[in-house]
């Protein structure tokens, strides 16, 4: 709805609007829908041109070979079995999609967003909802981000221009750089399309970051422990990747059309390249609210209805930092069931606040790679305990802190299993023997 304010400056004005158009928006919108939201109230502004999405596929369906995933199959909310929301969809309800858009500046005193594209957009409800960006080779000292065959993955465009490279380079040789889920899951997908590919990382294995490495001045522990990490890397190795370890990237080599032909490491070795993929971490775009919002572990700090220190204003997904009640602490995470569920918690506190308790959030996280499938659950804290058979293909380990039952990982579950490992680290049990721990494995989740 347009209104004029004083004759000269147009105003379109909105209930509530999200800000961000990735998967917390999405998920938010179903949401809003299913708590009565009317026709007209609700906007979402996003800078890329399409509606919300699951990008977790542009990493693993999306570059397949053969019948390649492509919108409008993985828009939101598909990835949690709700219904997807097309854009016919967003029109039905009467919500607003401006897409393509980037918003430049935000008022949160006054209540009101500055498009790029020079509009004015006002609220009475703000959902944060921007995600983060792909932190780039130059932040580190690296030049050479801009050359066509250097491949980062954060969006719908990033992964077209993956697959655009790939098919350009068939049996090419491919650097990965970045050890973290970027890296391995574009590692597997590049070995699936027949590519030579090279995975290089600072640290001793793969999904580990050292403090060294870290964007953060706090490190951001990654979850395999060495044991679970040399499942992965060996598996890896038999599908022809190679991995070179405890080194990073210094430079590149360029052809006479700016293309980059090899790959210089640290430790003095080149690698031949075709193409490059970089996943060398995030950052969350936090950048419209700094001096505005109170900040917190590099993301926007909220309470536990996703509130943040604005009463007019909530944060959802990887930009959110908020209180994990199971850990007694606040965190910022990185992972898309997150994302939904802030997101879902928010649109609760947001139109039901007097029903809405406080975010009660169990950590999720998985990967699906080649033919490998792994759940995580709660926090991997304290000491790790291994179990199953790590030669059949289901296995796992717990992580047992201050005598309790934090965490649990398992590789090749059913969904009973799953279930079970869920349920187990939300109980957070006592373990007094981490030996008959180890020996009862899976059991140990199933009977609880
Ligand atoms: P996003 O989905 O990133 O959405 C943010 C949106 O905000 C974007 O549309 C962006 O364009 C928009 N935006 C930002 N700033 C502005 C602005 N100023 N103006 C307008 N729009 C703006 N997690 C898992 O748990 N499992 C997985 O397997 C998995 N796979 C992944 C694969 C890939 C390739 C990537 C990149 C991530 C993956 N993740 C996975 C992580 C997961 O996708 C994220 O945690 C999730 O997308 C976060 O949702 P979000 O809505 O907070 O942010
Ligand atoms: P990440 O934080 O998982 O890993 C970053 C990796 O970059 C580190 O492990 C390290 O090996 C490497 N690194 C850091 N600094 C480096 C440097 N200077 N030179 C060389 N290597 C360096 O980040 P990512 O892999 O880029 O993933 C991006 C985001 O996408 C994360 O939020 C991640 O959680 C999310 N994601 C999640 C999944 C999943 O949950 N399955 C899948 C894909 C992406
Ligand atoms: O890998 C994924 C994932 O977790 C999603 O939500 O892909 C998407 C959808 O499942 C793709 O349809």
């Amino acid at each position: 709805m347009l209104m004029s304010a004083n004759g000269a400056d147009l105003v379109r004005a909105f209930v509530y609007v999200i800000l961000g158009g990735g998967v917390a928006a999405g998920y938010a919108a179903l949401e809003f829908t299913r708590k009565g939201v009317s026709p007209g109230e609700l906007c979402i502004i996003s800078e890329e041109p399409v509606a919300p999405y699951e990008r977790p596929a542009l990493s693993k369906g999306f570059l397949l070979p053969e019948s390649p995933a492509r919108l409008p199959s993985f828009h939101t909310c598909v990835g949690a079995n709700e219904e997807r929301l097309t854009p016919k969809w967003y029109k039905e309800h009467g919500i607003e999609l401006v897409l393509g858009t980037r918003v430049k500046s935000v008022d949160v005193r006054r209540k009101k967003l500055l498009t790029a594209t020079g509009e004015t957009i006002s609220y009475k409800i703000l959902l944060i909802a921007t995600g983060a960006r792909a932190l780039k080779l130059e932040e580190f000292g690296v030049d050479g981000s801009e050359a066509e065959n250097v491949c980062y993955l954060r969006d719908l465009a990033d992964a077209n221009g993956l697959v655009n490279v790939m098919q350009s380079c068939s049996s090419g040789n491919a650097v990965v750089i970045g050890g973290g889920y970027i890296g391995m899951e574009c590692a597997a997908s590049l070995a699936i399309n027949k590519i030579n590919v090279t995975l290089v990382f600072p640290e001793v294995h793969c999904i580990c970051l050292s403090k060294s490495y870290s964007f953060f001045d706090e490190a951001v522990a990654r979850l395999f422990t060495p044991k679970i990490a040399s499942y992965y890397e060996e598996y890896y190795q038999s599908k022809g990747v190679k991995f070179v370890k405890g080194t990073v990237l210094t430079s590149f080599e360029f052809d006479s059309s700016g293309k980059v032909m090899a790959v210089n490491l640290r430790d003095g070795s080149q690698l031949p390249a075709d193409l490059v993929v970089v996943g060398i971490g995030i950052r969350p775009n936090t950048s419209l609210f700094e001096g505005q919002l109170t900040l917190e572990k590099g993301g926007i700090k909220v309470n536990g209805k996703m509130q943040t220190s604005n009463d007019s204003v909530y944060a959802v997904g990887d930009v959110a930092a908020f209180p994990v009640k199971l850990f007694g602490e606040t965190r910022r995470l990185e992972h898309v069931d997150s994302a939904r569920k802030s997101a879902k918690h928010a649109v609760a506190a947001i139109m039901e606040p007097k029903k809405s308790g406080e975010f009660d959030y169990l950590p999720f996280f998985y990967s699906r790679v080649f033919g490998l499938s792994w759940q995580f659950y709660g926090d991997n804290v304290g000491e790790a305990v291994h179990f199953g058979d790590y030669s059949s293909g289901t296995f796992g380990a717990y992580w047992i802190s201050k005598g309790h039952l934090v965490g649990s990982f398992l590789e090749g579950g059913t969904k009973e299993e799953y279930e079970a490992i869920a349920k187990a680290t939300s109980l957070k049990p006592p373990v007094e023997d981490l030996a008959e721990l180890g020996q009862q494995g899976l059991n140990f989740a199933l009977t609880i």
